[in-house]
């Protein structure tokens, strides 16, 4: 058996009498080498006293509510076989008035001790590092707010520990004496947190929308939003959250393109297709989407990389008596312009009766609002997330256009695209429109 080796209080600059405010030790215990052994308190910091070497306690010589100073002694340690070189009084790593060592910014593990279920304080020098028994998954985005941590009352090893579970230190409200942070402390408050329904979180992080009284200003009637609506919306607004929408305009000629229509038009109705500008509009952008791949493509889970689709599925928003729905229309690269408004007549019908399925609604890259059939001149569409952009259609009109030294009359569109701002960069998002009016003034190219 290893001779014990006395360890001392080390070098604490001069101060004397200093409070013992934790033994975090017994006998008997292993320990490694840096281990805490007790936590003393000057009157300007608290820092931890660690093993100078690994081995066994053999007897701890003082108890909380001692005072010491330097050469105090604290225990009788049996060093482990090799370390027994490490001299009691080596222990001189711990300064006063300067804060103790932190572990650096390191982050926050995945993993994390059960609060509650972790040593207690007594074990508490080697809770940090001993394995846990519970896993439990701490949210990988909690940052440490360091400012707030350094000045926050704590030893270190309450740091350590809060640190190793991510726990936001100036968060925290201490028990102990002077209100200094315990381990249980954090236990408490990462408890909490883990145990807090998530939704609370984010929540909370958005400021709310002032709550009234409707009825104290006059006659009202509630009625509760259709399940499509409530659908919907909450998937709009987790988009206009998530999403940093930018959106880029530009007109586009289609006088051409409408007299080609027109003169299509009586034709494709005897084949019972109604032809509206919609389904060039369609057209024009998969030509789009196979120049800019970038728009057809949707950040994956990480959002660290993006996933290039090589299919060209278009949905479009389809304005149904119980709310907004978005049918998609399946490999439209491969259909022509009458197959694409079939598809866009006989979709929005089974929209309109309530008979999509989930399928018809899935796999989209791409959408289309069109509100050209009602009016309007712009609008900021919100992107269909996953997807990165979105082009929003509104009416279009005969406007002067000057060409030539004279103004002529010009059927023009009024296209407007969103586009996640995360993913595309304004110079492409107007390459892209630019493109797309081009493509849309040029019948040829698109029938
Ligand atoms: N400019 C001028 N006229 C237009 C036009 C445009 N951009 N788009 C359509 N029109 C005309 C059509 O040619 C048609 O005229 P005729 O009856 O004389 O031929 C008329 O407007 C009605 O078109 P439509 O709306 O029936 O057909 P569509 O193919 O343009 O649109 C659909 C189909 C399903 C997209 C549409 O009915 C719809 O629901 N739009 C609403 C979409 C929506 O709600 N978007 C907002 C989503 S966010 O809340």
């Amino acid at each position: 058996m290893a001779t014990p080796i006395e360890v001392l209080v080390p070098d604490i600059g001069g101060f004397k009498d200093v409070d013992v405010i934790d033994v975090l030790v017994k006998d008997g215990q292993q320990v490694d080498k840096e281990t805490p052994l007790i936590t003393i308190e000057t009157e300007k910091a608290a820092m931890d006293v660690p093993a100078p070497a690994a081995g066994r306690i053999a007897q701890v010589k003082l108890k909380r509510g001692d005072k010491v100073s330097e050469g105090s002694l604290i225990l009788m340690l049996e060093a482990a076989a090799g370390a027994a070189e490490t001299a009691p009084g080596a222990v001189t790593d711990v300064k006063p008035g300067s804060p103790a060592p932190e572990p650096g910014a390191s982050p926050a593990p995945s993993v994390a001790p059960e609060p509650g279920v972790g040593p207690t304080s007594a074990k508490a020098g080697t809770a940090a590092t001993a394995a846990p028994a519970v896993r439990i998954p701490v949210p990988a985005a909690v940052a440490i707010d360091e400012p707030a941590f350094s000045k926050a009352y704590a030893s270190p090893s309450v740091r350590k520990f809060a640190r190793e579970l991510a726990a936001n230190l100036g968060q925290i409200k201490g028990t102990g004496p002077k209100e200094r942070i315990t381990q249980d402390d954090v236990k408490a408050h990462v408890k909490r947190i883990l145990t807090a329904p998530t939704a609370t979180a984010g929540a909370a992080a958005l400021p709310k929308v002032p709550e009234v009284d409707f009825s104290k200003f006059g006659a009202i009637e509630i009625i509760p939003l259709s399940r499509i609506q409530k659908i919907s919306g909450a998937r709009l607004q987790a988009s206009w959250i998530n999403l940093p929408h930018v959106t880029q305009y530009d007109n586009a000629d289609i006088t051409e393109l409408d007299a080609a229509r027109v003169a299509l038009k009586s034709k494709a109705s005897q084949e019972g297709v109604k032809l509206t500008p919609l389904a060039f509009i369609v057209r024009a952008c998969l030509l789009a989407l196979k120049e800019y791949p970038r728009f057809n493509a949707s950040l994956d889970a990480t959002g660290a990389n993006l996933v290039y689709k090589k299919y060209f599925n278009i949905g479009f928003a389809a304005d149904t008596p119980n709310g907004l729905l978005v049918p998609v229309i399946r490999d439209a690269d491969r259909s022509s312009v009458y197959e694409i408004a079939r598809a866009l007549a006989s979709m929005s019908e089974k929209a309109r009766a309530g008979k999509l399925t989930n399928a018809d609604m899935q796999g989209g890259c791409f959408t289309i609002s069109s509100l050209g059939g009602i009016g309007g001149t712009a609008f900021t569409p919100i992107i269909n997330a996953p997807e990165v952009a979105i082009l929003g259609v509104a009416k279009a009109d005969q406007k002067p256009v000057y060409e030539k030294g004279a103004f002529i009359p010009r059927l023009m569109l009024p296209l407007c695209l969103s586009y996640d701002h995360r993913v595309i960069d304004g110079a492409e998002a107007a390459r892209f429109i630019v493109f797309l009016s081009k493509t849309l003034s040029d019948p040829k190219a698109l029938l």
